[in-house]
């Protein structure tokens, strides 16, 4: 609610050309800076408007202009939620009434479904392939029920570089996005973390081959594209950045293991105008597990929040690690309480609801 607020005003602010695209800084504290309550607008039609949280239902289809994802009437969007774990491994979560709970409870905008390709039950190893596809179908029509932004997540991983299973991202997106073609909330993640010896130019060869089978069915689908060494190299994306409109560059970082040096060059990345999407974040170390660093996951937040950048926390699972969302003994897949969630979930989900950091 009050980040719809300086959202709006920024967008209005914008439209008159009064501040530069990079200005929005729509974080929960905006509410108590007392020029912005001083600049409330009095009508009816907006007082509605500022009521509203970014979803699909009042923000509709986004795309890209500058460094910020944009709702359809001008107003600069910052997506907030969570990942799925690996749909093979816990397809449990992917239900309406959690989904729900999602958008009501925690105060989510985003869910993202990660599809792993390889790994033991990959897409393109030996997973059930219209099995997954079918999770990743209800995944998207519970998140729409929801209105709830969903993000398709191409999991590439120990494959480290895109280039490996490029025919099977082929096809699969041509399905997905076909299938899709109509949705507004539907945003494409290409290459989750590619690694390894896979050059940003290898994924860019990737990208020009996938990108366009995607706009061939949702020309104005936001598609969000991996970089370098585990998506830490936006850095490489800024400095040659793709020739298509509407796409974003993924930056991932785990806040025990990834410190100032990550947050320079994201700041840095948007710094220079180059669209960056944090699709995946933990605040335990970057194997998922180890010491939680909550000083650093909130300077994190607060930069995040400060840049309108967007954000997804990992992972919906019950899996007995630090950056499950829910405690190992918690047997639910809906109808969660505080007792339920893990230090790391207890902690995601006052972010959520702007109650810190
Ligand atoms: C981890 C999971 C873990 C699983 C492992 C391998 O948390 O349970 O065994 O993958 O499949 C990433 C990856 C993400 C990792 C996560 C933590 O995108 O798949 O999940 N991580 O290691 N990048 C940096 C960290």
């Amino acid at each position: 609610m009050r980040r719809s607020l300086g959202c709006i005003l920024t967008s209005i602010a914008l439209a008159a050309g009064l501040l530069p695209l990079f200005g929005c800084a729509t974080t929960p504290s905006d509410a108590t800076d007392p020029a912005e309550n001083e600049a409330t607008p009095t009508s009816e039609a907006s007082s509605e408007a500022i009521d509203a949280p970014v979803t699909p239902s009042t923000t509709g289809a986004l795309h890209v202009e500058g460094a910020q994802l944009v709702g359809e009437h001008g107003e600069v969007a910052q997506l907030r939620g969570v990942s799925t774990h690996g749909l093979a491994w816990f397809p449990q979560y992917v239900n309406q009434e959690f989904f729900t709970e999602l958008r009501q409870d925690w105060n989510a905008n985003v869910v993202r479904l990660a599809l792993y390709t390889s790994e033991s039950g990959g897409y393109c190893t030996d997973g059930n392939q219209g099995e997954l596809e079918a999770l990743v179908q209800n995944g998207v029509d519970f998140a729409t029920q929801a209105d709830l932004y969903a993000i398709i997540d191409w999991h590439i991983l120990s494959d480290a570089n895109p280039l490996q299973h490029l025919e099977s991202a082929k096809a699969f997106f041509a399905q997905m996005s076909e299938a899709f073609s109509g949705n507004n909330n539907v945003i494409y993640e290409i290459c989750n973390e590619p690694n390894g010896d896979a050059t940003w130019a290898d994924i860019k060869a990737y990208a020009n081959e996938v990108i366009p089978i995607i706009r061939a069915n949702a020309p104005d689908a936001v598609i969000i594209v991996g970089t370098p060494t585990w998506s830490q190299g936006v850095d490489e994306a800024s400095a040659d950045p793709l020739a298509f409109d509407n796409v974003m560059y993924a930056l991932h970082f785990y806040a025990a293991t990834h410190q100032q040096d990550l947050r320079d060059k994201l700041s840095a990345a948007i710094s220079v105008g180059l669209p960056v999407f944090v699709t995946e974040f933990g605040i335990c170390d970057a194997s998922g597990n180890g010491r939680i660093d909550y000083s650093s996951a909130d300077e994190w937040i607060r930069l995040m929040d400060e840049l309108n950048v967007s954000y997804v926390c990992w992972n919906l699972s019950n899996k007995d690690e630090a950056s499950a969302l829910f405690k190992p003994g918690c047997a639910k897949a809906s109808g969660f309480t505080e007792d339920d969630l893990s230090a790391e979930g207890v902690w995601l989900q006052s972010v959520l609801r702007g109650e810190i950091p």
